[in-house]
């Protein structure tokens, strides 16, 4: 290890070289003769985070100089995977590092894939976050992520003869060398009590307390311009170990404080889309809401004196209603802690908060039972009831119905009450945003028809995007250096400027380089795979890439009952020139979700068949890749040729993987369904395959009588397929096992796979086609990379800036 074969000439990167090296002496506390590959790793990180430090420091002063308002992103969920590489590149010292690592006989490679995935993050959502954050800091604008510090993140999924398993995630196991414990922020959080009358204001006296402390993580911005932070709490008991009680030989009572802070930020609930609706959930969610809360408007105070002028200096923004009794939160603060009127605190609340909506999936909307969130919240009900009666009198005024009063109040009163968090939070803020421009519409004219008639202007769109560092420059860097000869640098700074290949759609020499920079990647996922699975791929196959969360209304299935029909037909025409095709497939199931897990099993089974079948010769294979993570999708996407965006049209709330895939250069074939239709409208009708209902065709069918029956029965290639799954075909072992499954496609099919089917695999025919005709396949390849620099999350975030937050 500490041979140096060659010297770098560098001169940066020697002085990298001297500073890793004084990292692993003076702070891992190894020479270079003992150190370990992960003491390695370490030193690095330690050596780059100095120069994050100085940065982040003079970030933090410029924004006090200045006193600018900020952003707040409250969040639940920060997916953020993993970091090295991203600050090593955002502050250019890549190729430094690379250089430095050399000089000691070491492979920056090898070193990064020690750094464990931060997935503290289920999919989209989170994932947007943390692109987010790393646009604020590109921008340079001043903000601090908040959420939790959960100890076990996402879980780990292993697959048992092709079930999936669920296992922690231990990231914290060697330590994390991007946090800073901060001791001295730190809060107190109340949980149940009572709430007494104090002269004529009223107090919350909570029967229960925790103490959040803060934990920060530097955000690094493109060209290391600014360090923004994430802050994380971590929770402890006020009194770690009662010694009273540890003295009189209870030992565990004497813990049981602790314990009860310890499990608050234990795990990240690894469902997204339905609610557990347990009560440590929203335990979580206060006590990050609070904590945050607290740590904002003491930081206003501080340094501008007055909290009424919060919302000149801060703009909060829910992250979906898992942090909405922000609102009561600050109400609370305001009125009990400062005094003020209900109606100036409403104000002032309302001004300062943001909401974004991520889904209209009803079971993912978020409501608790009263008498729970009663119990552990007494002031906070209390508040949602004044705020309450003040909506539903003004609703009354402009003459609204009783259906549309029940729709805007704050509590469910159908059967067992409930408060509806995304209901608050919209009577909550001074804007309530959708995340792709058919979601918006949505939600205007569903979920909340009746708040937007109350507050009409309230609803806004902004489309979702993704952070080309990360999704392009890092995870693509051969794809960046071809694009950077081709049109220069601008796009790196810009990446609408990647427009520019569009003239160079005639340029056949650059359709062979980004041809052959793909076939490169496929080349490495191919051994990647290859080692994580054992099946061997042709990378001169089209890669057919579907990677998210497993969730019926994304529809896997669809795509698996095509991958069924598709080797009928192969086997029934071998004489026909079938384009080789590889079926990649990935995703988690939240641990409760039957049919999901069910879709798991039925990938894997589907793979064993097929993949074994000499009749089908290599040209088709199918693989399931177990623990989808963000580090497995930075390098499955650079690898795909078409990239499957299918859910059941007005489902997907926007999608961002979508955007990911275009923006490397894979075609999408796609329902028109969140951002997909945007996508369509800027790589043009020609270099997108789109197929299926729309959604109002969906919501027609849903509300006119729908027959799956029918059109299964009618649909040959469909038929055989549902057929051979259901009666066991791909499951000698358990012959029944899809049984229900394909049932429920007969008798209900919620989630319109049947309706779809056909146009589905003729859209798919029609990819084959294009394949054939490889000059067509490239040039829209290169539309596809050109025309998708709009959905970057700087743009995104730019529009939060300029419409939402005012900064
Ligand atoms: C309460 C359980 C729960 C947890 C998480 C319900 C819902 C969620 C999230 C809102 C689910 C989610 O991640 N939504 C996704 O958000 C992405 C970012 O905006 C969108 O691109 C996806 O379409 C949307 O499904």
């Amino acid at each position: 290890m500490s041979s140096r074969p060659n010297r770098s000439p560098n001169p940066g990167a020697e002085l990298l070289e001297a500073r890793i090296v004084d990292a692993l002496r003076h702070r891992v506390g190894k020479d270079e003769r003992s150190a370990k590959p992960h003491d390695w790793f370490t030193a690095a990180v330690q050596a780059l985070r100095d120069e994050v430090i100085d940065r982040w420091m003079d970030s933090t002063r410029r924004t006090h100089a200045a006193g600018a308002k900020r952003v707040y992103y409250l969040s639940l969920e920060f997916l953020i995977g993993r970091l090295l590489r991203d600050a090593m590149s955002n502050l250019g010292l890549g190729r430094e590092m690379e250089q430095a690592l050399r000089a000691q006989g070491l492979d920056l490679a090898a070193l990064e894939d020690l750094e464990p995935d931060a997935a503290l993050g289920n999919g989209g959502l989170g994932r947007l976050a943390a692109c987010f954050m790393e646009s604020l800091a590109s921008l340079d604008i001043p903000a601090h992520g908040y959420g939790i510090r959960y100890v076990n993140g996402m879980f780990r999924q292993r697959i048992d003869d092709g079930w999936q398993v669920e296992l922690p995630e231990t990231w914290l196991a060697h330590g994390n060398p991007w946090e800073f414990e901060r001791r001295e922020s730190c809060y107190r959080i109340g949980y149940g009590g009572d709430v007494v009358a104090n002269g004529d204001a009223v107090v919350w006296q909570p029967a229960e307390m925790v103490e959040a402390t803060a934990v920060d993580t530097p955000v690094v911005g493109w060209r290391g311009k600014r360090v923004n932070t994430l802050r994380l709490w971590t929770a402890n008991a006020l009194d770690p170990i009662r010694l009273d009680a540890f003295n009189a030989g209870d030992h565990l009572g004497a813990l049981a404080d602790q314990m009860r802070a310890d499990s608050l930020v234990r795990v990240l609930y690894p469902a997204d889309s339905s609610l557990a609706g347990q009560e440590l959930r929203l335990r979580q969610e206060y006590f990050f809401t609070s904590a945050s809360i607290q740590d904002i408007m003491r930081r206003h105070e501080q340094y501008h004196g007055d909290i009424r002028t919060l919302p000149d200096k801060a703009a909060i923004q829910l992250n979906d209603t898992h942090p909405a009794v922000a609102v009561a939160e600050i109400m609370r603060l305001l009125v009990d802690g400062h005094g003020l009127e209900f109606d100036e605190a409403l104000d002032i609340t309302r001004r300062t908060v943001g909401y974004t909506n991520h889904t209209l999936l009803p079971e993912a909307l978020e409501s608790w039972p009263l008498p729970l969130f009663e119990r552990m919240l007494p002031r906070h009900m209390q508040i949602i009831y004044a705020i309450n009666s003040r909506i539903l009198r003004d609703a009354r005024r402009q003459g609204m119905s009783d259906g549309e009063v029940a729709a805007i109040s704050l509590i469910d009163e159908g059967g067992e009450r409930r408060v509806r968090m995304a209901n608050l939070a919209f009577a909550g803020a001074h804007s309530v945003n959708g995340v792709a421009a058919l979601h918006t519409e949505l939600m205007k004219t569903t979920v909340f028809s009746s708040l937007h008639k109350l507050f009409p202007g309230k609803i806004n769109n902004k489309t979702n995007g993704v952070t080309p560092r990360r999704w392009l420059q890092q995870c693509n860097p051969a794809l960046t250096a071809t694009i950077r000869d081709a049109i220069g640098d601008g796009f790196l700074d810009d990446a609408e400027q990647l427009s520019a290949l569009n003239a160079l759609a005639g340029d056949a020499a650059l359709g062979e380089r980004i041809a052959e920079v793909k076939r490169a990647n496929k080349v490495a996922l191919a051994a990647h795979l290859k080692e994580l699975t054992g099946i061997r791929l042709n990378p001169d196959a089209l890669f057919d890439v579907q990677i998210k969360r497993i969730h019926e209304y994304k529809r896997q299935l669809l795509n698996l009952i095509e991958t069924v029909a598709l080797y009928d037909q192969i086997r029934s025409h071998p004489e026909r020139d079938w384009v080789p095709r590889v079926k990649i497939f990935g995703g988690k199931a939240a641990s409760s979700y039957h049919n999901a897990k069910l879709i798991i099993k039925l990938a894997g089974d589907i793979a064993k068949r097929i993949n074994n079948d000499p009749s089908v010769g290599g040209l088709l294979k199918v693989v399931f890749v177990p623990n989808y993570n963000v580090s497995l999708a930075e390098r499955i996407i650079p690898a795909a040729d078409l990239s499957e965006q299918i859910s059941t049209a007005g489902m997907e709330a926007s999608g961002t993987g979508n955007m990911k895939f275009a923006l490397n250069g894979a075609l999408t074939i796609g329902t028109l369904d969140g951002a997909n239709v945007e996508i369509k409208d800027r790589v043009g009708d020609e270099n997108i395959v789109i197929f299926g209902l729309t959604a109002d065709e969906v919501a027609e069918k849903r509300a006119n009588g729908y027959n799956p029956r029918a059109i299964i029965e009618g649909s040959r290639e469909l038929h055989q397929a549902v057929e051979a799954i259901s009666s066991g075909v791909f499951s000698s072992d358990d012959p029944h096992r899809y049984r229900s499954l394909m049932d429920g496609l007969y008798d209900h099919d919620w989630f319109m796979v049947a309706a779809d089917f056909d146009a589905y695999a003729a859209a798919q025919r029609a990819v084959d086609q294009r394949w054939n005709d490889p000059q067509g396949w490239r040039r829209a390849t290169l539309h596809n990379i050109a025309n998708v620099g709009w959905f970057s999350s700087d743009r995104t975030i730019a529009e939060y800036a300029k419409d939402i937050w005012k900064v």
